[in-house]
Order: C-alpha cells, then sequence, then structure tokens
C-alpha cells in the first residue's frame, strides 16, 4: 500500500471532489439534454382547430354545473404561417402564467414546467411563470416561486417534484375557490397550469368553470404513475393514450422485479411477493408483468370476472345457482396462488415473483363491501356531527366499538341497517392490522388509501395457511430432480428403480414427487416396509431421509412494495419527450384562448414524427362517482380493459412465465432508465401491443 494521504488533501484532491459531489455525470447530463420538439413547437405561431368528430356524450351532472366547458371540443394545435399582426402579437405579448402540481410525484413533472417555461420565454423573455408551492395549497394561500432559468436547469430531465412540491389538497369550497381566484389575480395571470392525476384535473375543470368571467383560463395536464388516465370517444378513437410517468415508474418497478427473479433463480429459497402502485388500477401491473414475464402477477380487473367452476357444478347437481360463485373471495384468492406454488414446487421450483397490484382489494368481493359500507358510515358520521370520525376515533378498537353500535341498532335505527352483526362478525374475524388498513383516513378526494394497507401481508397469510394445509395432505411437494436421486442412490449402493416405485408417484419422471399417502417419516417408513425394502425394527437408510428430506417444502417470502421509489424514479426518454412537449402544449392551448382542457398528446404509440399536440376538454370525461358516501362528479379512472391486446397476450403468455415445468424460468430483464445508450425499448409494452391493428 501507498502512503497515507493527509485528510486535508485527500478531501481538495480532483478524483475525490469529482467522486463525492452531489453533481454525478448522470445528473449533468440528464440536464443538458434537449428534448425532441414537436415539429409545430419549432416553427413560429399555431391555432386551434376544433375537431367535431372526435364524440363523447356528456354527463347530465357536468352539463348542469359546468356549463361555460361543457360543450368544448377536441382542439389540434395546428401550425399556422399566415397570421395577422394581430394575431401574432397575442402570442408574443407579456403574459404571466401559474403552474401547480398536484397528487402524488410522477416522473416527467419538471419537464413539463420546463416545456412551458421554454416556450413562454420564446415569445416574450419578459413573460412570467409563477409556481405555487405544496400543490394546490400555495394556489389558495398565494404561496408561489417566480420561475426562472437557473431553477428549471436543474431540474430538466429530472425526477420527483421537488422544484415547487406537490400536495392533495382539494379545492372544493367556494372559500378555496375564491382564495385561488384572488391568487392568480393578484399575480394577473393569464392562465393557470394544473399538472395533476384524475382528482386534480376535476379540480382543473371546476376552477376553469369558476375562473370562467375573470378571463382567467385553467389547463390540466394528464399526470399519474397509476396509468389510469386513458382517454378514448364514444367512437373508440384513442386521445390520450397513457398518463405522464407511467412508462418511468413501470421500468422501475420492473428493474427492481427482474433483480429479484435472478437472485430468486439464485437462492431458490424464496417467493417474493411485490405489492405495485396504481390505486384501484393494475397498469401498473400489467406493465410490469410484460416487462419482467414475472411468475405469476395477478391483475384485479380480471378477478372481478372470476367464476367458481366446482361450485357451480356442485350448485347445478342439484339444480340450484350458487350466487357466492361469482367474483373472487380472499379464500379464491388465496387458493389460486397456492395452486401456481404448488405447480412449481412440483417441478423443484420452490421460489418465484408475484406481483400484486396495490388495488386488488376493489375487485375482492367482501372486501369492497367492507371498502362501500365503511366509506358510507364515516361519511355519515362526518355530515351529521360536522366532525372528522377519525379524530373522533383515533384508535381501531374506538373504532370497532363505533361499528358494534350501529350492527346493535344503537345508532343506525332502520330496518336494515348498513352494518349488521353478521358485518361486524365477518369483520372481526381478520387481523386486526387489516381492519385497521381499511379503516385507515381516506385521501382528501375521498379515496380509499390502498397503498396504506398490508394487502400482501393479509393474502400471503392466508396462502401460507392453506399451503400448511395442502402439506399435510401431502399436495404440496417438492419435485427431486431424478438424476440428483440417481446420484445420491448410486453413493450408497441402494436399487433407485426399487425405492423409487414404492416412494414416487411418477419413478420415470424428470421431477420426482414422493407419493401423497407420505408425508412424515414414520408413513415414509411403513411404506417402505409394506413394500418389502426394509424391516419393521430398521432405521431407513439415510439417503432415502435425505431424499424425504428434500422433498418437504419450506415456504419462504418476501414482501416488498414498489411505489413511493418509482414514482420518483427519473423519467425515462419517453417521459422526458412526452412531458416536454405537453408544457409547450399548454403554452399553444392558453394562446388559443382554451380553457377546461387538458393537454394531451395524439399518437403517443406511434413513431416521434406523429405526434400531434391536442386539448382534451375535461368536463366531458366526467362521471358520477361514489366518493366519501356521496356521489361526485369526477374523471372516470381508465381500468384494464380486459379485451385490450395488451391484456389478451399477457393472458396467453401467463402460463409460460409460471413455468411449472422442468425447463428454465422465463424472466426478463428490462434494465435500468438508461439516459444515455440505446434503449432498446421506448415506450410502454402496453402502449404498443395495444396500438396493433388487424392493419399493421
Ligand atoms: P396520483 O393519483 O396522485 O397520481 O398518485 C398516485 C399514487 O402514487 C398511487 O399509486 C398511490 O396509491 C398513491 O399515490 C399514494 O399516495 P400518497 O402519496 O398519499 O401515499
Amino acid at each position: 500500500m501507498g502512503s497515507e494521504i493527509e485528510l486535508d488533501d485527500l478531501l481538495n484532491h480532483p478524483i475525490a471532489n469529482s467522486v463525492t459531489s452531489d453533481l454525478n455525470s448522470e445528473t449533468l447530463d440528464r440536464r443538458s439534454f434537449l428534448p425532441k420538439k414537436i415539429r409545430i413547437f419549432t416553427q413560429g405561431y399555431s391555432s386551434l382547430e376544433d375537431q367535431p368528430q372526435y364524440r363523447f356524450s356528456s354527463d347530465k351532472e357536468a352539463q348542469k354545473v359546468l356549463p361555460d366547458i361543457i360543450n368544448n371540443q377536441v382542439q389540434k394545435v395546428t401550425l399556422k404561417d399566415a397570421l395577422s399582426e394581430t394575431q401574432k402579437q397575442r402570442f408574443s405579448k407579456k403574459r404571466n402564467i401559474g403552474v401547480v402540481f398536484s397528487g402524488g410525484p410522477a416522473p416527467g413533472g419538471h419537464n413539463v414546467i420546463a416545456g412551458l417555461y421554454d416556450e413562454i420565454k420564446k415569445y416574450n423573455s419578459e413573460s412570467k411563470l409563477f409556481g405555487f408551492l405544496m400543490g394546490t395549497d400555495g394556489l389558495i394561500e398565494s404561496r408561489y416561486v417566480e420561475i426562472t432559468r437557473k431553477l428549471v436547469d436543474t431540474h430538466r430531465n429530472m425526477g420527483g417534484f421537488s422544484m415547487i412540491k406537490t400536495g392533495r389538497t382539494k379545492v372544493d369550497s367556494k372559500k378555496k375557490m375564491d382564495a385561488s381566484l384572488k391568487t392568480c389575480m393578484d399575480l394577473n395571470l393569464e392562465a393557470l397550469v394544473v399538472i395533476g392525476g384524475d382528482d386534480s384535473n376535476t379540480n382543473a375543470a371546476f376552477l376553469a368553470q369558476y375562473f370562467k368571467k375573470s378571463g382567467i383560463k385553467v389547463i390540466g395536464v394528464p399526470k399519474t404513475i397509476d396509468g389510469d388516465i386513458q382517454v378514448s370517444t364514444d367512437d373508440g378513437d384513442v386521445l390520450c393514450a397513457i398518463s405522464f410517468g407511467f412508462h418511468s415508474a413501470a421500468r422501475a418497478f420492473s428493474q427492481n422485479i427482474s433483480n429479484l427473479a435472478s437472485d430468486g433463480q439464485s437462492t431458490v429459497k424464496y417467493w417474493h411477493v411485490c405489492k405495485v402502485m396504481g390505486r384501484v388500477a393494475s397498469h401498473l401491473t400489467l406493465e410490469s408483468a410484460l416487462q419482467t414475464h414475472a411468475t405469476l402477477s395477478l391483475i384485479g380487473e380480471e378477478l372481478a370476472d372470476y367464476i367458481d367452476r366446482d361450485r357451480l357444478e356442485k350448485a347445478k347437481e342439484n339444480n340450484t345457482i350458487d350466487y357466492n360463485a361469482f367474483g373472487i373471495t380472499l379464500r379464491h384468492l388465496s387458493r389460486l396462488i397456492c395452486d401456481t406454488i404448488v405447480r412449481r414446487a412440483a417441478v423443484g421450483k420452490n421460489y418465484g415473483i408475484m406481483i400484486i397490484p396495490e388495488g386488488i382489494l376493489e375487485f375482492i368481493n367482501e372486501i369492497q363491501v367492507f371498502i362501500i359500507k365503511i366509506n358510507k358510515i364515516i361519511a355519515e358520521y362526518n355530515t351529521i356531527h360536522d366532525q372528522d370520525f377519525h379524530r373522533a376515533f383515533p384508535g381501531l378498537a374506538e373504532k370497532l366499538e363505533y361499528l358494534r353500535w350501529i350492527s346493535q341498532g344503537m345508532i343506525d335505527k332502520s330496518p336494515f341497517p348498513i352494518w349488521n352483526l353478521r358485518d361486524d362478525e365477518l369483520f372481526n374475524q381478520l387481523p386486526p392490522f387489516f381492519r385497521e388498513g381499511l379503516l385507515v383516513e381516506r385521501d382528501l378526494h375521498g379515496n380509499f388509501q390502498f397503498s396504506q394497507v398490508k394487502t400482501e401481508k393479509m393474502i400471503m397469510d392466508m396462502v401460507k395457511e392453506y399451503l400448511g394445509i395442502l402439506k399435510e395432505q401431502g399436495v404440496y411437494k417438492i419435485g427431486i430432480n431424478s438424476d440428483e436421486y440417481t446420484a445420491i442412490m448410486a453413493g450408497c449402493q441402494l436399487d433407485p428403480d426399487l425405492y423409487g416405485t414404492a416412494i414416487f408417484r411418477d419413478p420415470k419422471a424428470k421431477y420426482l414427487l414422493v407419493k401423497e399417502a407420505i408425508i412424515s417419516q414414520k408413513t415414509l417408513k411403513q411404506v417402505l416396509v409394506n413394500n418389502g425394502l426394509m424391516d419393521v425394527e430398521e432405521n431407513i437408510p439415510g439417503p432415502i431421509v435425505e431424499i424425504f428430506k428434500k422433498s418437504v417444502p419450506n415456504f419462504k417470502t418476501q414482501t416488498h412494495f414498489y411505489g413511493y421509489d418509482g414514482r420518483g424514479s427519473a423519467p425515462t426518454h419517453f417521459d422526458c419527450n412526452y412531458t416536454y412537449n405537453l408544457g409547450m402544449t399548454a403554452f399553444h392551448l392558453i394562446v388559443g384562448n382554451a380553457t377546461g382542457q387538458m393537454a394531451a398528446i395524439l399518437n403517443l404509440e406511434k413513431d416521434f414524427e406523429q405526434w400531434e399536440p391536442i386539448g382534451i376538454p375535461i368536463a366531458k370525461l366526467m362521471h358520477l362517482e361514489e366518493r366519501k358516501g356521496k356521489l361526485e362528479l369526477v374523471i372516470e379512472k381508465g381500468l384494464v380493459d380486459l379485451n385490450s391486446n395488451a391484456f389478451r397476450v399477457y393472458k396467453v403468455l401467463r402460463e409460460k412465465w409460471v413455468a411449472a415445468d422442468p425447463g428454465p424460468d422465463h424472466y426478463r430483464q428490462p434494465g435500468p432508465v438508461r439516459f444515455s445508450g440505446e434503449t432498446e425499448e421506448d415506450r410502454p409494452i402496453t402502449l404498443v401491443l395495444n396500438s396493433i391493428d388487424a392493419k399493421n
């Protein structure tokens, strides 16, 4: 070893400085990367053209409460060369615009701001962009920063929403609307851009309506890793194929999941159970499944359609219909999972990767009923008492006590109380951690907080319990590789055929399964004695005990939650380009005098050259939905379409990925989100698959 360097010299050494700097080369590369621009944005001026061919049927309630924006059409941002001087001035006039992040972070958000900023400054360097701090709280409370070039440059192509932070506050009262309007008017804003998910775009529509008279425009931008903002017209034309952030989060999750697959294949001792974010929709799970070829992925939307055929058949024999056979229960689900585990174990694979969508509970019959009932109970309590249920009953015991009162008719005196004795009994059969999860406070938009519930633990506890039963029944066993068996037997001069016939179900198979009746060394001995392979007084030969022990499964799991990490991930090239162009689209919608529109990019699934900036009327996407026990007008969430190409392809391939055969596993390694070098896949696989039709 060389001579030791003085600490001061070490700290001042250029290599030490470089490797310990906050700024690594990846960050510097990212910051200096210039996303591609849709051609219109590289030219001079644009105009908005209504696209009446895109039809939506609008909700009656939306017509009533959003009268000034409900008749908006889809608008295309088109190139305009011949503009009058007055029209040109509309672009170059000095203007102030506000921007706010709303909801959970999604990779690419900073690029929306960068695109908006660059376009504002391109036409007039004196125009200003203000960023409201901590989400809509900043808007309501007038807390903001002026977004400078320096601020933008340090956040270009970077993940998170750290530039101005985010929040989940809903602008849901006249007081908050007035405060927001005042903030915008005090800043002399021409428009406000709301970068958010379905609830935040709902908010944007209500703000657009409220601000209409003031002339301040409101434009939404489709953000959410969940991928549940997907817009199609009544005729099935796809206008917004995916929200931004989805691709990056899915890639980040997939990298982690495939790393676990690689670990699993090496140590062959764990089932890695990965819960993946996405709220109710399973888009992120489906994409992660396609990216990684995980052993088993559960798609919530499919489970809702589950039919227990055995139950139906049994009922049919008695000339009845068993209505409980429709829809999945926790018990059914745990059985389905066990089936895969047992089949893999039979070929020596007592390990695997499982992906569970965080919103799976929404599709499980008995749990969904609990969620709906509890939502209603909490909403009613809040209205009647004008006090928050969770403040009044902070602990689990107190909440359960309140539910018990209802079930005993002490509070709800109607003949059919919403929470009856049976509900109370069934609910109390759930483990405390899970009951606590189901009673967790709803978010400010009234959404059930799936991310707070240990769904994977609940499901896996049931799986473990049932596997225990299957083990006792001799069904769950590890298949022994026949080569290994022969080698062990040869090593101690025991006849493999003689013993094999006595012990195994199919002694000629590649993986040898110990007979179901042999569930202990005692039953093993009995079989050997009965087959004349040993006397009662003798001990079972050591190698046979060794083989038997190898066949006894030990089911071990590791659980992981992929969510916050992925939504904080750096954006992929796809999301960098997508979001930068969304920011520019928002600017052109504003100049074109649009309000109540959501910026979007048509043809996302196609080559970049075919991308087209558009505005989608938000009010037309609304429908009534139960929130906090009441019907509220919100944007409809896009769930996984079981008829989509992506799902159909997954459905065919999934059995191959279960790999319950002696062959290799089929895991795919998507690799990290890369910024430099060639990337093998530049957009979500679901998007690519869904864009294939009979013509291409
Ligand atoms: P948005 O709906 O705001 O895009 O957030 C998505 C999400 O990441 C969900 O996948 C997840 O259930 C939720 O946010 C978690 O939110 P929180 O930050 O409140 O824990």
